[in-house]
């Protein structure tokens, strides 16, 4: 009997386990990396190494992963900013200086996840030192904009990362360090490769909250004609509150559900930052995403509609043009 286990919206080509009885019971390696076949994690590597977020630890074969070894501040911030397309930046911090990791670390400065390790001078930022699940749970609460929440955990009392570590837990990225009982969390360990694997795929899986997205800029009427330039229509949004918001699954809609538009999975938007919507085909950056639909927005009078994943609409607009 043959077992294909999917990833929740992730790529089907990630993990084939054989449930048979038989001397041939061995689990298969299924992925590109052959160092995490049988792993808990296994699924989750392949997933973030699909999405182009982690690579291998021996380049150029790039066929192993090290899933046991710990992940550096500096591999984290690269792990980040590919999860959540955040735009590269010049790195505030002197300790960064010629790393392949130094514009990434600019990203998640810039963002706001991390502040540097010196405070409060903060002008340094240890690349190389690892990072810990309760740093973990701080950067990613952060760069989800997650809602500060109490630890359910017995070893975080009084720690700085306790709301973070409680966020966390609360959105299930994280689910303690003692199974069964998960009443750890482990703070002060070191957060593996393979780990980390899991706690991306799990955050890439969260939706997102669109409540301070509101569309400020609409261009309805494509130059030329709209159904063979439909990248010259577009809708515009801007995020209006003081933090990054996360826009995971957020939808957009054309006069109702029949053309819907979802944001990609790890879609960040930083405060006061706008992002445009084309109506046509092409490659997403940070500042542009291409519905691939053709025409959508009627020039004479339409509806656009923007709902939270949860479906509940957070800004709705409605022209009409005349004949
Ligand atoms: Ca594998
Ligand atoms: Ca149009
Ligand atoms: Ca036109
Ligand atoms: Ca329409």
């Amino acid at each position: 009997m043959w077992m294909r286990a999917l990833l929740k919206g992730g790529s089907a080509l990630v993990l084939v386990v054989s449930l048979s009885g038989s001397a041939l019971a061995v689990a298969q390696p299924g992925g590109v990396f052959t160092d995490d076949d049988g792993s808990v994690h296994e699924a989750n590597i392949e997933f973030i190494a699909a999405k182009g977020i982690a690579e291998g630890c021996n380049p150029p074969v790039n066929d192993l992963f090290c899933p046991d070894q710990p992940v550096t501040r500096a591999q984290m911030a690269t792990f980040l900013t590919r999860a959540l397309s955040l735009p590269l930046a010049t790195s505030p911090f002197t300790d960064t200086t010629g790393s392949v990791h130094e514009a990434s670390i600019g990203a998640v400065a810039e963002t706001g996840i991390t502040v540097g390790c010196n405070p409060p001078a903060n002008n340094l930022f240890c690349p190389d030192q690892p990072v810990t699940r309760a740093q973990m749970a701080t950067f990613l609460t952060r760069a989800l904009s997650l809602p500060l929440a109490t630890s359910p955990f017995t070893d975080t009392a009084g720690s700085v990362h306790e709301a973070s570590i409680g966020a966390v837990a609360e959105t299930g990225i994280t689910v303690g360090c003692n199974p069964p009982a998960n009443d750890l969390f482990c703070p002060e360990q070191l957060v593996t490769r393979a780990q980390m694997a899991t706690f991306l795929t799990r955050a890439l899986s969260l939706p997102g909250d669109c409540t301070s997205v509101n569309l400020t800029l609409l261009n309805p009427d494509a130059p030329g004609d709209d159904t063979a330039n439909p990248n010259g229509e577009w809708v515009q949004f801007r995020n209006e509150s003081a933090s990054t918001a996360f826009l995971s699954q957020c939808r957009v809609e054309d006069e109702g559900p029949t053309h819907t538009y979802t944001f990609p999975a790890g879609l960040t938007l930083g405060s006061g930052a706008p992002i445009t919507l084309y109506s046509g085909c092409g490659t997403d950056t940070k500042w542009a995403l291409y519905w691939c639909a053709g025409e959508v927005w009627d020039n004479a009078g339409d509806t656009i509609t923007v709902r939270n994943p949860d479906g509940t609409i957070v800004d709705e607009f409605s022209y009409d043009f005349g004949e």
